[in-house]
This record gives structure tokens, C-alpha cells and sequence, in this order.
């Protein structure tokens, strides 16, 4: 540790990892917060570049020749960002390179701290990084001690030592932060969507959602002229033409008067936008309204099951008459819906899942798209702890909570079965037929979704992970590992 400190540092590195297998998100070029973090660091005086592996491949001198290498690592990237460290590790030595302090943060390592740092990190950022990350390169620099940068963690005399908790930045704070600058991300160009985040924090408490644990239940939010500003600047960049932007907050109308201000902010200063958010099924008909004259086309919302059961096994605090009021105000208002279902809540059995289909067709009209995720347990949620306690995991192996793979004991079906029926639901909504009724609209969005759905759909199914996976459950199914915690399905 000791000789990690003192250096001086002139470049930084960002590397945003991808995920093992090939899967759908991986498609959305989209960097999350590393561009923000960046923009901290220049306007500090540091260089900084960032490479996203999902459409950057990583330069190896570039690398080198950083004096820190940052990490931002999700569940579902944590491996695959760990092999990257290590290769940063082996290629300095055969280099001859000096020894850089590596640094990780983002969700998983904010929960899974101590896996982190037996994972090449020296050290660990938890949760917000925006005023940790500049006084952590201070310390290292010297110009501070190490103790009294809050919400880290490094190795001590083979310890780990944690700093208290950083409180979570106050709305004050949000609003003193740079706009994120892209042009910081190697490959720049290839960003199809710009993403702009306008709070932090949820109110509520979903037991699969890692948001609360990391974020905070508080909803905090920047200042509806600071997001104002930032849209105008988006929008000014790229010369008034028409661009498409997700407002990724996770629940963008927690606040409906403030969102609706910000809807007629967009009117008003007359920006051309097309936005995509994300919100929740209590969102009022005048809300949506006042989003759709300002540009929201589509709003993703979690609809998570079509069983009462599932939704309050969840802690959603929704139920499926909510959902349906919800659809139907996006119709009258004519908001597109985004619908994201989770499959494999205790009570699931396939025919929940069928289920979830049915419903969907029945509201394509407005429902256009929907993804379907099986319930993965996150480090630092809720469902992970009664998971672990309950016996529940049988897949510790981070490359596969891409919620594409069944890694839990579901308690009315067999895991298999899970896995395939899960597949087969997306297969049936994106469907031929799907594609068809898309031409007769002559939709070309709708067109495009439909085709997208239908292809990864099937490519999903024939991809090596998909199937290797149904080989693995259904060996260990075969063997009889799985019996014990599997309920009867009461539901036929
Ligand atoms: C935009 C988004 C996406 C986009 C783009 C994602 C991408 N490039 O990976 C899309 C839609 C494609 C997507 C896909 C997925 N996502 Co997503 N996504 C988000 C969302 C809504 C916003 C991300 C964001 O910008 N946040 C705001 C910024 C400021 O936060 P941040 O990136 O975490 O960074 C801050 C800190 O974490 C920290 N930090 C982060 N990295 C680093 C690195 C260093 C070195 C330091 C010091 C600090 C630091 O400092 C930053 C500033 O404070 C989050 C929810 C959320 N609120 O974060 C979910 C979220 C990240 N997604 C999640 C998941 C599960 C997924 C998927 C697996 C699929 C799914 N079912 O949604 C895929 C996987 C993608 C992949 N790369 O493999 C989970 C992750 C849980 C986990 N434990 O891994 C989240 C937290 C949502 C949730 N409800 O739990 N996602
Ligand atoms: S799933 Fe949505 S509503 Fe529930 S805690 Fe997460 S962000 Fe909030």
C-alpha cells in the first residue's frame, strides 16, 4: 500500500467492461455513469479517456501508459472486468511498466467489496463516485490521507479497511456536477443514445432492485433548468436535428410536477426531442400528457408479472389493475410502452409466464415491446439475502446474472423449464405474425422493434450460452439436485 501512495498522476483510465456472452443489451451502446466521472476528472486537470467494451476495443499501450486504471463493473461485467485487471497486472510486468493503482467501482463492487480487491483492485469505490473518485487520486497522490476519503475500501496488513459511508450527494450537489461529455469515450461516434440522468434514488423498495441499496430511498433530483440546460446543450450539439434521448432515471416521475416542468421547459426552449423513460404505472393521464407533447414516445415501465401474487412477493407495491389503468392512459394519451416482466417469482409456474404473453398481445397496440428477464438475485438487494438464507442459489458465477439465465431454484416449476419457457414466451410475442401486423401499420419503429425482437429472440436461443446452460439444469435435474425446494403447482 505504502508504495501506492505519493505518485504522481497525469492519466486516467476508464474501462466500462462488457458481459461474457453475447446478449441483447450489449447491442444498446449506451455508457452509463463513467462519462460523468470522466468529465469530474478533466475538469479537474487530469487527461482522461474511457473505453467501453461494448464498442471500444481496449488499447493496451493506452492502458499503460495511464497512470490509474478505473474499473466500473455491474453484476453482470464483474468477471469479465476482473480479467481485465489482471491483464493489466501481466502486461505491466512484461513491460516493464510500473505498478498502477487499480480502482473499481459501480454496483457490484460497492456489495461484493472484498471480492473486488482479491480481485486485483487496490482499492474500492461504494456507491457515488462523483466526489470520492478526485479525493481517492488526492490520497494517492499524497495530498491527503487515505482515512479521510469516506466510502472506500483497500487491503491493510492483509485487512480489508472500509471508510465510513459517504452521505449520498444532496440535490445541491447533483446540481453543482459537469454535464457528461462523450467525446471523453473512445469511439464516441457509436453512442446511439444519449443518456441523460436527472435524479439518483428511488422511494421504494423492489426486493430484486439494486437502486435503493445503492442509490438511497430518497428520491433526490437536479434542478429542472440544470436538466433543462443540459437537454439544450444536447440538442444544440447536434446542430437543433432530431436526437433520441433516455432520460435513464428510474423512476423519472416520482416527482410529476416536476417532470411535467421539465416537459414544458423542453416546449418551450423548443428543443426537438425524441425521449425515451422510465417510470412507474402510477404516473397520472396529465403527466404523460404534458411528457408526450414534449417528445416521450415510449416510457419503460416494470410491469413485472401479471400475478397479484408475484407483484406482492416483490414488494412492487402495484397490482395488475394498476397496470391496466397504466395501459390505458398511455393509450389515450398515445405514449408507447416499454413492458419489462421478470419471470420466476416463487409462485411462477409456465403458466404464469404463458400468461405474461397473453397479456401482452392483448395490449400490443400500445405495449409494442416488452422484455422478459428471469429474477436474478443481485448482490445488495433484498431478494439476494432471503435467497442465500433461503438456499436458493445454485449459479454463483457473476457471468451468468445477465437475467437471460435461470441461477436460482424457482419454487413451482423446474429451472429448466424456467429457462424454456422464458424463451418461448419472447419467441411467441416477437412472432412472424408480429412482424406482419408492424407492415400492415406501416409503423417503421414498430417495423424495426419487431424484426430486432425477432431475431435475438432466436438467436438468444442458439447461442452457446443458452444452450449450454439448458444442458448443465437439465443434467443436474436428471441427478435429482434440485427436487428438494420445488413446491407442487397448486395453481392447475
Ligand atoms: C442505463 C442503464 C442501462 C442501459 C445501459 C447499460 C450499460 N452500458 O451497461 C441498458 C438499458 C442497456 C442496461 C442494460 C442492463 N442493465 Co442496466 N441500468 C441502467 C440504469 C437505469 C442507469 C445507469 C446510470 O447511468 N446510472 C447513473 C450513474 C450516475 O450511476 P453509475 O453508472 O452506477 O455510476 C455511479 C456509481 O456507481 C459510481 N461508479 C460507477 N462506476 C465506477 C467506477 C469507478 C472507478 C468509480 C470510482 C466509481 C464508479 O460512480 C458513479 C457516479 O456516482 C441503471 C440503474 C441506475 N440507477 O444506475 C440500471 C442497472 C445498472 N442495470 C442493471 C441491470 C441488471 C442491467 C442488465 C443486466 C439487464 C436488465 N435486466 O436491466 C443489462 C446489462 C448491461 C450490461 N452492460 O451487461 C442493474 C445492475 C444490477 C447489478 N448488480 O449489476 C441496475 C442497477 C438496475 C437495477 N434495477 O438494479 N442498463
Ligand atoms: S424497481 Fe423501480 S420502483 Fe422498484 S425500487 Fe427499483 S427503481 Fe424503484
Amino acid at each position: 500500500m505504502i508504495g501506492l501512495l505519493g505518485r504522481k498522476i497525469k492519466k486516467v483510465v476508464i474501462i466500462e467492461p462488457k458481459s461474457a456472452d453475447r446478449q441483447v443489451y450489449g447491442l444498446f451502446k449506451i455508457p452509463r455513469g463513467v462519462v460523468l466521472l470522466a468529465t469530474i476528472l478533466k475538469t479537474l486537470g487530469y487527461e482522461v479517456k474511457v473505453y467501453c467494451e461494448d464498442f471500444a476495443q481496449i488499447d493496451w499501450d493506452d492502458v499503460l501508459s495511464a497512470d490509474v486504471v478505473c474499473l466500473s463493473l455491474l453484476t453482470a461485467t464483474a468477471k469479465r472486468g476482473y480479467a481485465v485487471a489482471k491483464e493489466v497486472r501481466v502486461r505491466e510486468i512484461r513491460a516493464g511498466a510500473p505498478y498502477k493503482p487499480i480502482i473499481m467501482g459501480g454496483v457490484h463492487p460497492t456489495f461484493a467489496t472484498e471480492e473486488a480487491l482479491v480481485n486485483s483492485a487496490d482499492f474500492v469505490v461504494r456507491h457515488e463516485g462523483d466526489k470520492t473518485l478526485p479525493e481517492l487520486l488526492e490520497a494517492i497522490e499524497g495530498k491527503r490521507e487515505l482515512e479521510s476519503v469516506l466510502g472506500i475500501a483497500f487491503f491493510r496488513d492483509n485487512q480489508v479497511i472500509k471508510t465510513a459511508e459517504r452521505p449520498f450527494l444532496t440535490n445541491e450537489e447533483l446540481d453543482e456536477l459537469p454535464f457528461p461529455d462523450k467525446t471523453l469515450v473512445v469511439n464516441w461516434e457509436e453512442i446511439t443514445t444519449d443518456l441523460v440522468i436527472t435524479s439518483r434514488g428511488c422511494p421504494f423498495n423492489c426486493n430484486f432492485c439494486s437502486v435503493t441499496a445503492m442509490f438511497g430511498r430518497k428520491f433526490r433530483i437536479r434542478s429542472v433548468k440544470r436538466v433543462l440546460d443540459e437537454l439544450e446543450v444536447l440538442s444544440v450539439n447536434a446542430g437543433g436535428k432530431r436526437i433520441v434521448v433516455f432520460i435513464g432515471d428510474d423512476n423519472f416521475t416520482a416527482k410529476e410536477k416536476r417532470a411535467v416542468e421539465i416537459g414544458d421547459g423542453i416546449i418551450e426552449r423548443g428543443l426537438n426531442l425524441s425521449m425515451i423513460i422510465q417510470a412507474r404505472t402510477n404516473t397520472s393521464e396529465a403527466t404523460l400528457a404534458a411528457l408526450k407533447r414534449a417528445g416521450v414516445g415510449r416510457v419503460c415501465v416494470g410491469l413485472e408479472s401479471v400475478s397479484d401474487e408475484a407483484l406482492k412477493e416483490s414488494n412492487k407495491r402495484q397490482e395488475v389493475k394498476d397496470i391496466i389503468n397504466f395501459i390505458e392512459r398511455c393509450d389515450r394519451v398515445g405514449v408507447k410502452i416499454h413492458g419489462m416482466f421478470v419471470s420466476g417469482f416463487d409462485n411462477d409456474t409456465p403458466r404464469t409466464i404463458r400468461g405474461i404473453v397473453k397479456f401482452a398481445k392483448k395490449y400490443r397496440r400500445i405495449l409494442e415491446t416488452i422484455q422478459i428477464t428471469i429474477l436474478t438475485p443481485f448482490p445488495g438487494t433484498i431478494l439476494y439475502d432471503l435467497m442465500v438464507s433461503g438456499g436458493d442459489i445454485v449459479f454463483h458465477d457473476w457471468d451468468l446474472y445477465n437475467t437471460h439465465t435461470v441461477v436460482h431454484l424457482p419454487k413451482k416449476m423446474k429451472p429448466s423449464e424456467l429457462q424454456r419457457e422464458t424463451y418461448l414466451a419472447m419467441k411467441r410475442f416477437y412472432s412472424v405474425y408480429g412482424i406482419f401486423i408492424s407492415l400492415l401499420k406501416l409503423n417503421k419503429t414498430s417495423i424495426v422493434i419487431s424484426l430486432f425482437g425477432w431475431t435475438e429472440a432466436r438467436r438468444w436461443r442458439w447461442g452457446k450460452g443458452f444452450r449450454s446452460h439448458m444442458r448443465i439444469l437439465r443434467r443436474m435435474e436428471r441427478r435429482g439436485l434440485f427436487t428438494q425446494n420445488v413446491l407442487p403447482d397448486t395453481t392447475s
